[in-house]
């Protein structure tokens, strides 16, 4: 049996799986649906809405993974090469420099942000980092639209952030503007929400489902924040064709790896920047600098500023963490313990000492 088209298979994973030698002695790839504790539900066909539960033992799988399940039907045996992956530093203290992918071989990742909160611009300025770094094609989705006092503001400021990205406007109440993003899926994508907690990615989802799959929760009055509704990533059907994966809300929007993600989320300050009279500008009191004049000018906002020199060194700690640890392993494998330390010494002292 070949594997699924309608579960979103293609040519991309299927040279994948041939590199793996297409290990047709075991069964056809099948793709992750949800993840519980170490076991994963393991989807064969579009339609089989049971799935197949099995070990994960060792095998690091996201929601959204093309996997091969053992013979015996028991465990994950190997993940397909992904295509796309949003992915976050993990926030454990201690671990550092550890990725947490939050969705695999997503078309598209939306952005969800609700219009009666606060327009929180720094938020989504990570956000965008993360998923132009995906692989998948980023999209805003503002809602709640139905019962904000003033989405016209909060659409301006969040839209200011989000430069060259669509933006939607959309209620999962009332479903207005909601098609739009059924629409992407109408050719067998993979579409993400992702969001804090009560912003309305399940509310979203259940409206393009037609039913009430998805719990969704009550948000605190004071600040609307949610109460982590959901807690569990689910990979759903869309009835006309694609497919969505809900996410519980994440609170800390750490940087991992990044590969062009802040230059693109960026686009409008990098622009400015090849304006500046010196290849070398360091945006500070440099003469014929772009950016400063465009801040002095009221054109470019001090804080968005700001906010991409932050992220700017934080992805180069996570780098420069990152090729620590290469380099231990690496020693490691060579045995080659540095002087006095077995490797984890440097690790430790060197998480510890950061920020
Ligand atoms: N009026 C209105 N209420 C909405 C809308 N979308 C969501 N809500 C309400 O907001 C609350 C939170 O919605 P959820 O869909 O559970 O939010 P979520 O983003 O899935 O939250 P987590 O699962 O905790 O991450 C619920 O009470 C929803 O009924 C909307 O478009 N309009
Ligand atoms: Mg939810
Ligand atoms: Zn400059």
């Amino acid at each position: 049996m070949s594997p699924d088209r309608l579960l979103g298979w293609t040519d991309r994973f299927a040279e994948s799986w041939q590199q793996l030698g297409a290990p047709s002695a075991h069964d056809t790839p099948g793709r992750v649906a949800r993840i519980d504790r170490g076991w994963s539900t393991v989807m064969r066909t579009h339609d089989d809405s049971d799935g197949l539960r099995v070990r994960n033992i060792g095998a690091d799988v996201a929601v959204g993974d093309w996997v091969v399940v053992d013979a015996d039907g028991e465990r994950i045996e190997h993940v397909i090469e992904r295509t796309s992956a949003f992915t976050r530093r993990a926030s454990h203290e201690g671990d550092r420099a550890v990725p947490d992918v939050l969705a695999a071989n997503i078309d598209v990742v939306f952005l969800v942000h609700a219009l009666t909160a606060p327009p929180n611009q720094r938020r989504l300025e990570r956000e965008l980092v993360l998923a132009f770094d995906s692989g998948a094609a980023p999209a805003v989705v503002l809602t709640k639209v139905d019962v904000a006092e003033d989405p016209s503001s909060v659409v301006d400021e969040l839209t200011a952030v989000a430069p060259d990205v669509p933006v939607l406007v959309v209620s999962g109440v009332t479903g207005e503007g909601v098609d739009e993003i059924g629409r992407r899926a109408a050719d067998g994508s993979t579409l993400a929400l992702l969001g804090a907690s009560g912003v309305g990615k399940s509310t979203i989802v259940n409206f393009l489902l037609g039913r009430d799959e998805m719990a969704t929760g009550a948000v605190r009055d004071g600040d609307q924040r949610g109460r982590h509704t959901t807690v569990a990533t689910r990979l759903l059907p869309v009835p006309g064709g694609g497919w969505l994966i809900d996410t519980p809300g994440f609170r800390a929007v750490s940087l991992w790896l990044s590969g062009r993600g802040i230059e693109r989320a960026f686009s409008d300050v990098f622009s400015l920047m090849d304006d500046c009279r010196f290849r070398d500008c360091k945006h500070d009191r440099e003469p014929g600098c772009a950016v400063r004049a465009a801040i002095s000018a009221g054109a470019l906002d001090p804080s968005r500023f700001a906010s991409l020199e932050r992220l700017v060194a934080e992805e180069a700690a996570v780098e420069a963490e990152q090729e620590r640890r290469l380099r231990i392993a690496d020693r490691r494998r060579h045995g080659r313990p540095g002087p006095g330390d077995d490797g984890d010494d440097e690790l430790d002292a060197s998480a510890a000492g950061e920020d």
